[in-house]
């Protein structure tokens, strides 16, 4: 299997002007019908080299005249045409099966509805093409079906339509914009429709259109304000605009990834369309309105601004995230965003640096692309981002992205070309800067304070930050970064101070070189450095606080984010005494401290329920080496335990506090609810508060509090867990997108019978491997979140997990490849664990016919 590398690029070597599709839809027998304006770039006599797939080829015609077979080579996955004409028309013929297709890219049926999905490089599914995103042209495309199919939908604006004999209709779309073919989409389905307009500030009428499966009316009605709300946002904070007269969404239920931003008519998986209040949690909400506005934003910064090629993937991608971020911090909060996305990074980025699939978030060598939509290029792209938007500040990055705006729409750029935008409008160098788009790998910055008297008695605090970032599998050596590092210098009564050197500038110091110092001045007071505020630069720190300190950063820190942070670490702390000592308790003063925290943020029910949240499993793993499993798992457990029995009294207090008002997704009222079910979690612990979690069950008028109430019962007696379960199912059964969380529940029960329990689960009516929402559900969930059984010493999970993944590879490698991702990440595990997840991947890398997909990263895994 061949990687691509991206010092290979080369410029294509002809371009295709206008693209006209006429696709006439059938389950086995899609014919597609394209012709193609051809021309050459400079003087070479290079053939024009098509990229196709699974396609039947039916006819090739250049200039309206059959194209004879000595013109032509067919190969595996090309077609190439031998022609010496500069400028032609070419017309390909080719014929597809969507019903067959079950990858779930090119053209497929879902749910009886035909969809696209060509990123990133599904269109040469559909026909023979140049598919690669360096390629612009101007589409225009006929949609004909059967008449039962009443809606044909495509990219850009409606033209013509009308009917084609007695059964069969048509309809034309246009669309203006000079596009990339992984923006192609159609859809063509019998959906029910929610219609809305939107005026833009300049004052041109778009009209909005929302296609649901039918019934489902009523739960698109919020995906489509917030449709509403992003495109207001992105005229106030970047003055960007929508440019055409339609703007469509649909929701599809077999879908690969989240959403699909094509021009003008994007796909969504459901799960991020359909919300209500009975239906769906605060964070479905969430998670619906963020989706939206991702997408949304994409129509510039993807869209009108595309990559030049795949590794450039993070421009569009880490860019939008980090605007998708800033916009739900507008519309919801500030700073439960940030511990958000902070907690991603933890868990998910930082674990796949540390693991073979370690890349930097521009990479460097592709085996399969769809692997590469990742938390790196994604997530840490988005954090760079974010880190130009600290350095430049808001005025300086609306500047950038003015200048980007202005140098490079209707182009296919790389990152290069953005950086270079970002520094015309700052006069930092931003030279040093550009190493994030290059080194993989999270760096650590080391912090010490040494605290010494001067020759006048003054006790002069000297604190040094230090960076390293270790090496990861694709790079051995490692430079220094520039990091804008946030800081605070804080004594025990919350007083702060700034350093002699006055290094740092507007709360932040660069650490730009291997290691930094400054010096404070302080006479009689124990000053703590509190580094890294608001997760300034994706980065590890090591701060040797004591308990003491951390509860004082709780305390004082200002940046509200800090004293979450200080939290945390106090709690991993604790959990790490317990795994150095099982059975050993945690001292009254940290409970009494814990206490106190509780105490002073009363009022503050936001902060207050992300403190009562202790670090996840997954979090736990990246602050530790040589993990054993079920030693961490149990250490937790004792913390978690001891943690309810010793604030049991407080946590009540707080529980009681929360009126159950009736249901309404603002903030104020997700902030109850998030708290509630923090709290009522750790009381599930203690069988006395057994009934609180049923009487919440029987009362909730809204998912959130249902789901609360059985996660928490998940910390129960099985029996309660097994009757709230199977009344949740009665409920729900109906509805498969609600049952998935019910999946994932009982995929995640550390339970003796948990094969038995996932084998039922995949025999459920609502389940189907095809569905990639239900696989991610019951197999993803095991695989990423059950730690103690996919864990399990005897091999067992593992080998559950990839004998699924050799039936689903079969069916759909990007899933497969997503799901195999927890038994790469070998490397933090102790030995036992490493040669069991070895073996389990040895196996897979010996099967025939395994997917490039999971081959990339398996094979990398065991490199
Ligand atoms: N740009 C979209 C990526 C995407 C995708 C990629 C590979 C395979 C299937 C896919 N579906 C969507 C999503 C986004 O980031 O907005
Ligand atoms: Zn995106």
């Amino acid at each position: 299997v061949q990687a691509k590398r991206r010092a290979d690029y080369q410029p294509p070597a002809f371009s295709i002007a206008t693209v006209d599709l006429h696709i006439t839809l059938h389950p086995t027998e899609t014919k597609v019908v394209s012709t193609l304006a051809i021309a050459r770039n400079g003087a070479h006599n290079a053939p024009l080299v098509l990229d196709g797939d699974g396609l039947e080829l039916n006819a090739i015609a250049v200039n309206g005249e059959a194209l004879s077979e000595e013109f032509y080579t067919l190969g595996d996955n090309t077609l190439s045409i031998n022609s010496e004409l500069d400028t032609f028309e070419l017309v390909i013929t080719t014929t597809i099966a969507p019903e067959h297709n079950k990858a779930l890219e090119g053209l497929y049926l879902s749910g009886g509805a035909y969809c696209t999905q060509c990123e990133a490089e599904g269109f040469r599914r559909i026909t023979y093409f140049m598919d690669r995103p360096d390629v612009l042209s101007v589409y225009t495309v006929t949609v004909v079906a059967d008449k039962s199919i009443p809606m044909l939908l495509a990219n850009g604006n409606p033209v013509d339509k009308g009917d084609i004999g007695a059964s069969s209709h048509f309809v034309k779309w246009h669309d203006p914009h000079p596009k990339p073919c992984y923006l192609f989409a159609l859809v063509a389905g019998d959906f029910d429709l929610l219609t809305d307009s939107y005026t833009t500030s300049s004052g041109k009428e778009v009209a909005l259109e929302l296609y649901v499966d039918k019934g489902k009316k009523s739960q698109g009605v919020f995906a489509l304000e917030s449709l509403k709300r992003a495109m207001k946002w992105d005229e106030d904070v970047f003055g960007l605009e929508y440019d055409l007269d339609i703007y469509m969404i649909v929701a599809v239920d077999f879908f690969n990834m989240g959403a699909m931003e094509n021009k003008g008519l994007n796909v969504f998986n459901s799960k991020f369309v359909l919300a209500d209040q009975e239906s769906a949690t605060d964070d479905d909400f969430f998670n619906v309105e963020s989706v939206i506005a991702h997408e949304y934003f994409h129509n510039w910064t993807g869209n009108r601004v595309t990559c030049r090629d795949w590794f450039q993937l993070s421009l569009k991608e880490g860019l939008t995230v980090f605007r998708d971020q800033q916009f739900s911090a507008d519309m919801t909060s500030a700073l439960s965003n940030r511990i958000k996305h902070v907690r991603v990074m933890r868990e998910h980025q930082f674990a796949e640096d540390a693991s073979a699939m370690s890349h930097p978030i521009r990479p460097e060598e592709v085996i399969e692309m769809n692997n590469f939509y990742t938390v790196t290029v994604y997530d840490k792209g988005a954090e760079v981002i974010r880190m130009f938007h600290t350095l430049l500040g808001p005025d300086g990055f609306r500047r950038g992205m003015d200048e980007y705006f202005k140098r490079h729409d209707g182009q296919a750029v790389t990152c290069d070309d953005f950086i270079s935008a970002m520094q015309s409008a700052t006069d930092l160098d931003l030279t040093q800067f550009a190493r994030w788009y290059s080194q993989s790998g999270t760096p650590v910055i080391s912090v010490e304070h040494k605290i010494q008297n001067d020759d006048n008695d003054d006790v002069i605090h000297t604190f040094t930050l230090s960076q390293h970032t270790p090496a990861t599998s694709d790079q051995s050596e490692k430079e220094s970064l520039y990091i804008p590092v946030n800081i605070e210098i804080i004594d025990d009564e919350g007083n702060t101070y700034t350093d002699n050197e006055s290094m740092i500038q507007n709360g932040m110091v660069i650490l730009n070189a291997p290691s930094m110092s400054f010096t404070v001045n302080a006479e009689n007071a124990s000053l703590t450095p509190v580094v890294l505020g608001n997760f300034s630069a994706p980065a590890k720190v090591e701060n040797p606080l004591d308990t003491a300190s951390l509860l004082t950063i709780f305390k004082y820190a200002k940046d509200p984010f800090n004293r979450w942070d200080a939290m945390q670490t106090l709690y991993d702390r604790c959990i790490k005494q317990i795994e150095d000592a099982p059975g050993c308790a945690i001292s009254n003063d940290i409970w009494e401290g814990i206490k106190q925290a509780i105490a002073q943020e009363q009022s503050n029910l936001e902060l207050l329920g992300e403190c009562l949240v202790t670090p996840s499993f997954e979090t736990l793993c990246q602050s530790r080496s040589n993990i054993n499993v079920s030693a961490l798992s149990k250490a937790r457990k004792a913390f978690c335990d001891q943690f309810a029995q010793a604030l049991e009294q407080e946590l009540l207090q707080v529980f009681n506090n929360i009126d159950a008002a009736s249901y309404s997704y603002t903030q104020d009222a997700v902030n109850q609810r998030r708290c509630k079910n923090v709290v009522l979690a750790h009381l599930a612990r203690l069988p006395q508060h057994e009934g609180a979690i049923v009487a919440q069950f029987d009362a909730a008028d809204n998912m959130t509090d249902t789901l609360g109430a059985l996660r928490s019962a998940q910390h129960c007696n099985s029996a309660t867990f097994d009757t709230l379960m199977a009344r949740f199912e009665a409920t729900w059964n109906h509805d498969p997108l609600v049952l998935d969380k019910w999946f994932a529940l009982h995929a995640t029960q550390n339970r003796d019978d948990i094969f038995a329990t996932i084998t039922m689960l995949c025999e459920h009516p609502q389940f189907a491997m095809s569905n990639p929402n239900r696989v991610r559900s019951v197999i993803g969930s095991f695989a990423f979140y059950n730690s103690e059984r996919f864990h399990a010493l005897d091999g067992s999970g593992y080998k559950f997990v990839t004998d699924y993944l050799l039936k689903l590879d079969a069916v759909n490698p990007q899933v497969a490849a997503r799901i195999v991702t927890p038994l790469t990440q070998w490397q933090g595990f102790a030995n036992e664990h490493q040669v069991l997840m070895k073996q389990q991947l040895g196996r897979l890398l010996n099967h025939k016919g395994l997917s490039k997909d999971v081959f990339e990263k398996v094979s990398k895994s065991l490199a």
